[in-house]
């Protein structure tokens, strides 16, 4: 349907974004969304455990038992993965108000 779904979900996904938290500038957002694409290594959209493993354990050299805290802080719905929403809440960001609203902490 769309011509340029790509650069449109981005766009989307920007807005969205920057809307749903308190302070994230669209510079920021950038940086935060790069980061998690090069973890997302298969390109689903969410980081999954193994995703973070690799960056974790692999790349910063932390442990095993560190990714089990990470998973349980910041994957808020417990579905074994990271959302890009849930990775900006791990790197820092607040959600406004109504962010908070719609997705349960
Ligand atoms: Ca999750």
């Amino acid at each position: 349907m769309a011509n340029k779904p790509d650069e449109r979900d981005q766009d989307i996904l920007l807005s969205t974004a920057v809307a749903a938290f308190e302070n994230l500038s669209e510079d920021e957002f950038g940086y935060v969304y790069s980061d998690f694409l090069s973890m997302d290594g298969d390109g689903s959209g969410k980081l999954s455990r193994k995703e973070v493993v690799d960056f974790l354990v692999t790349d910063s050299g932390c442990s095993e038992a560190d990714v089990t805290e990470y998973m349980k802080q910041y994957d808020k719905d417990n579905d074994n993965s990271i959302t890009l929403i849930e990775f900006l809440m791990a790197s820092g960001y607040s959600r406004t108000q109504e962010m908070r609203e719609e997705i349960a902490p």
